[in-house]
């Protein structure tokens, strides 16, 4: 039997089914945010999963949890498949899980198969790849890419003022695994992740798989702007220091300045905090966030300069600062993997198209270091970073039928 004949669906579906009823939502989503008790409850229940078919299971220092199975050159590099278990607070099923656990359907598959590789085969879930609660989001690819250092990381605070230490502590407590010594990283062979594409097209031109050839630039800013507490009903409007009024005219300003013709650029404010954020007083604090996402990094250059300008120009009274806590450049995936992932797709008899990721994902940390690549399935009406995000069983095997070809031609390299 090949490797993608014993990929089964219904247990893959399953298992989702499983996985979601952790930080499962009253809609049909989850809310399982980075090293939340959610999430540590779905590491135990990857783990658990992993040990019943004897595999081996490791941590590292950021918490990212890997699931090996060997092959027969214990000095060979390993080839490694895997996307995030953490959501966003108002996720879907699909964004992140469905990677770790068509990873995870590989190798079952190979050990179902009977499959033998010259190279280990790992699955992984990476720590924090939202980004919502803890920022920068991809943060557990980023630090074993070296790309972000473990230090700083651990000292993040959440909206709440947790420590990033303090809940990676807590989770790697209650869902312990055995800790890879070292700093976080090690060499591989190779990296390829599944992932729903979290848009339309695959859908609307009738496609079952991406063949996904790179990821846009993405950066993230905070913004935050100072002014003065006073009370709403005796405080003229012009002896105020109003600090949304400040964000207000910012966030305006930034729209109307990232508005492109093509509408390629994406800009998006997606949390304001104003404080004291009581209604008869007038706020003192806001922050607001950022995200900018192009497939160039000179136009997000050029973008980051405006933004720069309009909080010099656009704040007063309130002094106002903005701080970049992500920058990822565009991302090309490896020609090798692309033309794999197309080569065994077409080989399957599935149905396919090259396209790019207007998504982040894990792969654009891990392109550096070895040749990386990804494959997407559709998700209904292209709905994502939503509960009702959806996607068929036959879709997600059918992907993992292809991740399953592709890693075994990788470890038999
Ligand atoms: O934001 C992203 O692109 C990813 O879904 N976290
Ligand atoms: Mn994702
Ligand atoms: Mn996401």
């Amino acid at each position: 039997m090949s490797a993608a004949g014993a990929v089964r669906e219904d247990r893959l579906w399953q298992r989702h089914v499983d996985m979601a009823k952790l930080g499962g939502t009253p809609k049909g989503g989850v809310n399982r945010q980075a090293l939340s008790p959610e999430d540590a409850a779905a590491r135990n229940l990857l783990a658990s999963w992993a040990e019943a078919r004897g595999f081996s299971i490791s941590t590292d220092a950021i918490g990212n949890l890997f699931v090996r199975r060997d092959g027969n050159d214990p000095k060979a590099l390993p080839v490694l498949s895997g996307s995030h278990m953490d959501s966003q607070p108002t996720g879907g099923r699909f964004d992140g899980m469905y990677g770790v656990l068509a990873a995870f359907e590989a190798l079952e598959a190979l050990e179902d198969a009977g499959v033998k590789t010259k190279r280990p085969v790992m699955a992984v879930a990476w720590t924090n790849e939202e980004g919502s609660r803890f920022q920068p989001g991809a943060m557990g690819s980023a630090v074993f890419a070296g790309h972000n250092k473990l230090d700083e990381m651990l000292t993040v605070k959440d909206w709440k003022g947790v420590m990033l230490k303090d809940a990676l502590a807590e989770t790697l407590e209650t869902a312990p695994a055995p800790m890879r010594d070292g700093k976080p990283g090690f060499p591989l062979d190779g990296y390829v992740e599944a992932h729903i594409e979290q848009g339309p097209r695959l859908e609307n031109e009738k496609k079952t798989i991406g063949v996904v050839t790179a990821i846009q630039g993405s950066r993230r800013y905070i913004v935050e702007t100072l002014g003065e507490e006073a009370h709403a009903g005796t405080t003229p409007r012009a002896a105020r220091k109003d600090a949304f009024a400040a964000a207000l005219r910012m966030a305006q300003a930034m729209y109307e300045a990232t508005t492109d013709k093509d509408d390629t650029l994406r800009f998006t404010i997606g949390r304001v905090d104003v404080s004291p954020g009581s209604p008869n007083t007038v706020p003192g604090k806001t922050s607001f966030t950022i995200d900018m996402r192009h497939p160039s990094d000179a136009v997000l250059d050029a973008h980051e300069k405006k933004l720069r300008e309009i909080v010099a120009t656009k704040a007063a009274p309130c002094p106002a600062t903005i701080e970049r806590v992500m920058v990822v450049p565009p991302t090309d995936f490896a020609p090798m993997v692309v033309d794999l992932v197309r080569a065994k797709t077409n080989a399957l008899g599935l149905s396919n198209m090259d396209m790019p990721s207007g998504a982040g994902h894990d792969a654009m940390h891990i392109a550096s270091l070895c040749p990386t690549g990804m494959i997407f399935v559709p998700c209904e009406r292209g709905i994502s970073h939503n509960e009702i995000e959806n996607a068929t069983p036959s879709d997600l095997a059918a992907g993992a039928r292809v991740l399953v070809e592709v890693l075994t031609e990788l470890a038999n390299r």
